[in-house]
């Protein structure tokens, strides 16, 4: 169930040399990237030579003494410094003038806010919908206020030429205007994959291996590029661009709430995929950052305060709402809450979910 540890790379295949652009930055960070670039190579390749030939020229015989070389040329001293400076200000002064665009997003951007966690992403659309993916609008500025609510991570799109740390207690903020919008794939090739995941994958949907997402469409890659700890190298999404206002809101409107003939249980695994819960909690009695979720359900707990209890609905909902009251033995605090951020549904969902694990192996913690 969990992300896999490897890079998305849909960005990669294919270019040799730099990955897709997407957005309106592309083209002033690759021709300052180049700039950069050109400039090594052209002082580079001359003093590498001088250098190789001075070598061979200049050698002494054996036994013959060292000259002392102390004079000077202040002509050709002040010709090496002066000469690159110029050099140097005109990186500046482009380097400057792509930060200062990246700095101020335009007015009327559309505004997401991005929680990052160790060790995955959740974007919150409004009315209570959160998803892991970073959807937005082809043509439109998009601005996100991120936060972290453990340690430092950071948010890179290749695609757009962005990326931004992010540092817990306090908000920091990116903007980009995506360029093209991404393309989808047919529904025979949707509906292959998922057979294919179902069939083969236990129903897990793997966009790495389709490069497309479990809705049908192509992506570019978001990861995390601050090294966070263990699954810092799991901590990936996807980023899809919509071509019309409608199509995102539909997309947004897919994920709000338990569909009308959803059981709650589905529903709850669901949240436990898209909610990050997978990145703690396993599904098959191993140990992950919390206790897994096999076998959970109605076995005894300790508790680092000493006391006891047994994990029943009334439990869940707290650990839930408020993990810090009680914290399992032999595990840190630092499940984040999700008050307010899970509606009673939501909740009750996700319990349903856990009961339908009671059985599984596992037990004890
Ligand atoms: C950053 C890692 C992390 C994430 C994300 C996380 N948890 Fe936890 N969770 C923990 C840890 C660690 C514990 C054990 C310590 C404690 O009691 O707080 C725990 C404990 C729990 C418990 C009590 C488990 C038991 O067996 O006693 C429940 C229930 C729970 N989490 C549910 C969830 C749900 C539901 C989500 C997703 C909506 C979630 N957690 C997301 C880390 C996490
Ligand atoms: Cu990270």
């Amino acid at each position: 169930m969990m992300a896999s540890s490897s890079p998305l790379l849909a960005d990669y295949t294919d270019h040799f040399w730099l990955p897709v652009s997407a957005s309106t930055f592309g083209e002033q960070v690759d021709s300052a990237f180049m700039l950069v670039l050109w400039i090594c190579v052209f002082f580079m390749v001359p003093i590498t030579f001088a250098l190789v030939y001075f070598c061979i020229r200049f050698v002494k015989a054996k036994g013959q003494p060292a000259e002392s070389q102390v004079s000077h040329n202040t002509p050709l001293e002040i010709a090496w410094s002066v000469l690159p400076s110029f050099l140097l200000v005109w990186i500046f002064v482009k380097g400057a003038i792509g930060y200062i665009d990246q700095q101020n997003a335009p007015e009327g951007a559309d505004l997401l806010s991005v929680k990052a966690f160790k060790w995955g992403w959740t974007v919150d659309y409004g009315n209570g919908v959160f998803h892991p993916e970073l959807h937005i609008l082809n043509d439109q500025p998009t601005k996100l206020t991120m936060r972290s609510s453990d340690v430092i991570h950071s948010l890179f799109i290749p695609a757009f030429r962005v990326k931004r740390d992010i540092v817990p207690g306090r908000y920091n903020e990116i903007w980009f205007h995506p360029t093209q919008p991404s393309e989808r794939v047919s529904e025979e090739e949707l509906e292959a994959a998922l057979l294919d995941a179902k069939e083969n994958n236990d129903g897990v949907f793997d966009q790495e291996k389709y490069q497309f997402t479990v809705d049908g469409y192509r992506f570019h890659d978001l990861y995390c590029t601050e090294y966070c700890g263990r699954d810092h190298s799991a901590m990936q999404t996807v980023v899809v661009v919509h071509d019309s206002r409608e199509s995102l809101e539909a997309w947004i409107k897919k994920y709000s709430g338990r569909g009308e003939d959803e059981s709650p249980a589905e529903y709850g695994q669901k949240l436990y995929e898209r909610r990050g819960c997978a990145s703690c909690h396993s599904l098959d009695g191993s140990k992950r950052v919390g206790p897994s979720f096999a076998g959970g359900y109605g076995s005894n707990r300790e508790f680092t305060d000493g006391s006891t209890g047994i994990v029943d609905e009334n439990y869940i909902r707290e650990s839930i709402l408020e993990p810090k009251a009680l914290i399992v033995s032999g595990y840190n605090p630092v499940m984040p809450s999700y008050k307010g951020q899970l509606s009673d549904d939501d909740i009750d969902s996700l319990i349903a979910f856990l009961r339908t694990l009671a059985d599984e192996g596992g037990g004890e913690n």
